[in-house]
């Protein structure tokens, strides 16, 4: 029988064995319980003697659903209540997609594993009615649903002849607006959203970096726990891919170091080859028509100098001792470098007209 009492819950097996339930945090959207099942199922996999069970409650991010999102502000709207959960001790792990998890984490809790990227582009869903179309072929002055400034940026500039607008709501309620209404012609979202729910036979076009970049940490699952709690740290800390965490570690210090946050069009493109990180980063006016971007690149040798855990090193939020030290820190730099990079030829500008006319929208 398990016998509950906070953090410290053990279960009694029938066969004498002591376990430990642990509590996985989840929001109520099909997307969220689908992604911490997925995490949920791993750790089974690695843990067989671990009790998990699954928490689920809704945040103000799911309750307003006719906002666009970067009007509501901060990104800690989907975390907040669930990062109130883990502070309770109501629960001990947190599954997010890590683009919705902020740059700077509230003291008190870190990233303990960041799993293999899913495709992380862009993609579009038409209005069946347009099935066999592309952005290129689709009617003049079609409008395209999408409340993301990132992606609208880019697109306006790419496709001027369409039209954009916002469109809320968690994917079920965005693809039943799209299908049961005539408001929107095509609408755009992450393939690695659409693959989860397992719609992928809905996107007609993936948007390559040369049409759209995608947002920073898109397509990657994040673990968020206590930053002190060493026993899961260490239990969830093998889901880390390294290849992942470097990529998405310069992409979080990029986006970091130029003050940005989901209100504010910035883009990237990482890829590793070899012993090779590659970081694309950009910012757009809201018309896309002013931009900014470049490409750096660092080595991320793998030199199994893993940092030693009584000095826990942080990067953008992301404990991940596992990972070589100098890698991680490459990684970091990559990020930051770029960023100045940009600021130094007038990012700063951009970004805070783009800031300002969104505010006064
Ligand atoms: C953030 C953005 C969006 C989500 C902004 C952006 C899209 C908002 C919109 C920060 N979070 O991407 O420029 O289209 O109005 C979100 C989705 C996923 C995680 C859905 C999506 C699933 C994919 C993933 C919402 N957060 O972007 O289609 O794991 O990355």
């Amino acid at each position: 029988k398990a016998e509950m009492s906070g953090n410290d819950s053990i279960s009694q097996e029938g066969n004498g064995k002591v376990s430990r339930v642990i509590r996985m945090g989840t929001r109520k959207s099909q997307l969220a319980r689908i992604q911490t099942d997925s995490v949920a199922g791993r750790l089974r996999e690695l843990y067989p003697d671990v009790h998990l069970e699954i928490v689920a409650m809704s945040t103000i991010g799911d309750k307003i659903l006719d906002t666009a999102l970067s009007k509501i502000g901060e990104k800690s709207l989907f975390t907040k209540e669930l990062e109130n959960a883990l502070e309770r001790n109501e629960v001990d792990i947190v599954v997010h997609s890590l683009k919705d998890l902020p740059t700077s984490l509230p003291p008190g809790f870190t990233i303990g594993a960041i799993l293999q990227r899913e495709n992380p582009h862009d993609a579009v869903v038409l209005h069946p009615k347009n099935a066999g179309l592309t952005l290129d072929s689709l009617p003049e002055r079609s409008v395209i649903g999408t409340s993301s400034l990132r992606r609208a940026a880019q697109l306006k500039k790419r496709f001027p002849q369409l039209e954009f607008e916002n469109i809320r709501g968690n994917l079920n309620t965005r693809l039943k607006k799209l299908d049961e209404k005539d408001d929107y012609a095509a609408i755009i979202l992450a393939a690695a959203g659409l693959k989860r729910m397992g719609w992928e036979s809905r996107i007609s076009q993936i948007l390559g970096p040369e049409d759209c970049m995608y947002a920073v940490g898109q397509g990657a699952l994040a673990v968020e726990v206590r930053a002190q709690d060493k026993d899961i740290l260490e239990m969830v800390s093998v889901l880390h891919h390294p290849d992942t965490v470097l990529q998405c570690i310069s992409e979080r210090a990029f986006l970091r170091q130029l003050e940005g946050g989901c209100s504010v069009p910035v883009a990237v493109h990482t890829e590793v080859k070899g012993s090779m990180l590659y970081l694309t980063g950009a910012v757009y006016s809201l018309d896309g028509a002013d931009c900014l971007k470049d490409t750096m690149q660092t080595v991320v040798e793998i030199d199994n100098k893993v940092s030693e855990s009584a000095q826990e090193c942080v990067h953008v939020g992301v404990t991940a001792n596992s990972v070589s030290s100098s890698a991680l820190e490459a990684a970091e730099k990559l990020g930051m470098d770029l960023a100045n990079a940009l600021l130094n030829k007038g990012a700063k500008d951009i970004l805070t007209t783009a800031r300002k006319l969104n505010d006064a929208r």
